[in-house]
Parts: C-alpha cells; sequence; structure tokens
C-alpha cells in the first residue's frame, strides 16, 4: 500500500514515538492516551453547545477576571477528571484555577506535571467560533509524592510534550514532543484523532500579520511603527501585510502555522504585561512553533527562556515565522 495511505492514529503515534525512545516506560503515552480521551469528551460537548442550554456564563468570574462560560468550567473538570487517576501526573494546573490541582490521595501520583487552558477563546463561544484546549507537560523536579508548585513553574524549555485541540468544522490535535509538530484531524465517525499533517513547517516569512489592532493607541511608539511598516507598499517585501484576527488564540496560531507570518498580543497601557499567560498559552504555543522551525518571543526574550515566578503570569507574545518575528523585535528594540 502508498504510504499516503497508511492510516496512523494518534495513539499508535504516540507509541512509535516513545518506542524510538530506549528507557521509555510507557507512562508517557499513557498520559497522552488519557488526554486524548478527555478532547474527545470536550469535543463532544462543544460541537453540541448550540443545541443544549449548556451556553452562557456560569456566573462566575476567573482568577484573571474574565467571565467563565459553562463549558470552560465542563472542560477543565473534564480535564481534570480524566488525568487525576492515571499514575502519571504528580500535580496539575488550569488557567480556570488559582492554585495547583492535587492528585487526590486515593491515587498514584506519577512523573509529570500538566498544565492547560481548558477553552481557550471561550468569549467567541456564542457566536460558533473556533475555540480551543491548550496543553503542556513538564517532568516533576520534586522528589516523589504529591507534585508541587515547582513541579509546575518551570521554564518552557524544559516541557516535554505541548499542544492544542481546534474545535471547528473539523476538530485537529497539533502536538510536539520536541521532535517536530505533529497534526491529527478527528475522524466523528470513528472517533479518532488521524494523522492529517505531518511535520509540519512553519513558513520563514509571510505575509499576514494577527493583532487586536483596536488596542494600536495603546500601544508603545516602536511597536506602532512596526505596525505602520507592515501598512506600507513594497512589492519586494510582500507589503502590505493581510490582516486577520480571529480573538480565539489557538484559531489566529494555528493559522499563522499553517500559513505564515506573525501573531502578537503586545503590551498596552491597559495591560502592561500583555493579555496572554505564559504557562497556559505561551509557552506551549512557543514550543510548538519553535518545533515548527518558528520563533516566539516577548520582544526581547525567547518566551521559553523567561523563569516564571507565578502560576498565572502575562507576558507579551509576538509568535510566527522566524523572519516576520525577528522584524518585529528590531522594531521594539528600537534597532530600526
Ligand atoms: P481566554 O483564555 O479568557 O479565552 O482569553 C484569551 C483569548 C485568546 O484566545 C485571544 O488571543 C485573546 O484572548 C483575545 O483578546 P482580545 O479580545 O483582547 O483581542
Ligand atoms: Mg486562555
Amino acid at each position: 500500500m502508498p504510504d499516503q495511505q497508511k492510516v496512523v492514529t494518534i495513539e499508535r503515534h504516540i507509541i512509535e514515538g516513545e518506542r524510538a525512545h530506549p528507557g521509555a516506560t510507557g507512562h508517557f503515552s499513557g498520559l497522552l492516551r488519557d488526554l486524548t480521551l478527555a478532547f474527545k469528551v470536550i469535543w463532544r460537548e462543544v460541537s453540541k453547545a448550540g443545541l443544549v442550554d449548556i451556553l452562557g456564563a456560569a456566573g462566575q468570574t476567573n482568577v484573571s477576571g474574565d467571565d467563565v462560560k459553562k463549558l470552560d468550567v465542563y472542560a477543565d473538570e473534564v480535564i481534570y477528571k480524566a488525568m487525576d487517576h492515571g499514575g502519571h501526573l504528580c500535580v496539575m494546573a488550569s488557567e480556570e484555577n488559582e492554585d495547583v490541582l492535587h492528585i487526590p490521595d486515593q491515587y498514584p501520583t506519577g512523573r509529570y506535571a500538566l498544565l492547560y487552558d481548558p477553552l481557550d477563546g471561550s468569549s467567541n463561544i456564542d457566536a460558533n467560533v473556533n475555540i480551543g484546549t491548550i496543553f503542556s507537560i513538564y517532568r516533576r523536579i520534586s522528589p516523589s509524592g504529591k507534585g508541587r508548585l515547582e513541579d509546575c513553574l518551570q521554564s518552557g524549555y524544559k516541557q516535554v510534550a505541548a499542544g492544542y485541540v481546534i474545535y471547528g468544522s473539523s476538530t485537529m490535535l497539533v502536538y510536539t514532543t520536541g521532535d517536530g509538530v505533529h497534526g491529527f484531524t478527528l475522524d466523528p465517525s470513528i472517533g479518532e484523532f488521524l494523522l492529517s499533517h505531518e511535520d509540519i513547517r512553519i513558513p520563514k516569512r509571510g505575509k499576514i500579520y494577527s493583532a487586536n489592532e483596536g488596542n494600536f493607541h495603546r500601544w508603545d511608539e516602536n511597536l506602532k511603527k512596526y505596525v505602520q511598516y507592515l501598512h506600507e507598499e513594497d512589492k519586494n517585501t510582500n507589503r502590505p501585510y493581510s490582516q486577520r484576527y480571529i480573538g480565539s488564540m489557538v484559531a489566529d496560531v494555528h493559522r499563522t502555522l499553517l500559513y505564515g507570518g506573525i501573531f502578537m498580543y503586545p503590551a498596552d497601557k491597559k495591560n502592561p504585561e500583555g493579555k496572554l499567560r505564559l504557562m497556559y498559552e505561551c509557552n506551549p504555543m512557543a514550543f510548538i512553533i519553535e518545533q515548527a522551525g518558528g520563533r516566539a518571543s516577548n520582544g526581547k526574550q525567547r518566551i521559553l527562556d523567561i523563569q516564571p515566578s507565578t502560576l498565572h503570569q502575562h507576558t507579551p507574545l509576538f509568535i510566527g515565522s522566524e523572519e516576520d518575528v525577528a522584524l518585529a523585535e528590531e522594531f521594539i528594540q528600537g534597532k530600526r
């Protein structure tokens, strides 16, 4: 059978990836398998969201002060419940919870820490716009037993895996374990994620920029200059760039991964540290984009090198094609 007709489920891909590493115990593939199950459960609820009375704010705000929709709460619980008893994790942390989430006493603990944003882009749910789940996995650094905050508060370059699921016209899971970036499309008729995008590479340079330009007058002068540069007419550098902004990070970064260009959520007068969260959103996306040959920065420093100090800290983010992000950094640093 020609190779392109080979059907590879995510489970097979994970197991084969682990086999390539001598000494692997199977814990890691078990962990990813459990996570995949949680994603399918969330997908099922997201796709019937318009049909059942599950939409609307749950009347709470999360630790960052945003409205929490019922589906966020649901997705948060599904992931925790799918992952609390497998014996692979020592601790978890979720964008929806202020403190780390411990493994219940009755279950064994394992060697990994999981951080996740259960449903990113939740303000888009009611408009049927793509939303997503983002995850990030670290090896534990505490000796044994229950995990601790320090297991979660590691720099992004220490991630052993990261990925996202985008729930949309089709549902896709994109992940990396540091060995390239691979995409799987959910076949709803059989309930399996099938390999559809092997070894995704982001173009070296794109012609799309993505930002909430409504904040323009809150940006600093160097950043304004960069965006004005993108507006200018110049055939040789493909300018003006096109602007695309969904307002759902998973969807905006997914498009950037496939088409190239730059996605940014800079600091502004209202959010001096930017809006996006380092641990739940920026680090996992930075790991994926770098693995695909791209670049991710806060304008001055590589995202993956930032030493986190709190679970919910924010950071400015510039992410995408290598050359586009490098150019944005030059403007931001006043070198152009
Ligand atoms: P959320 O985690 O509360 O959903 O917020 C994060 C979202 C990102 O998906 C998106 O990039 C950003 O917020 C959009 O913010 P804005 O509406 O300010 O443009
Ligand atoms: Mg989020």
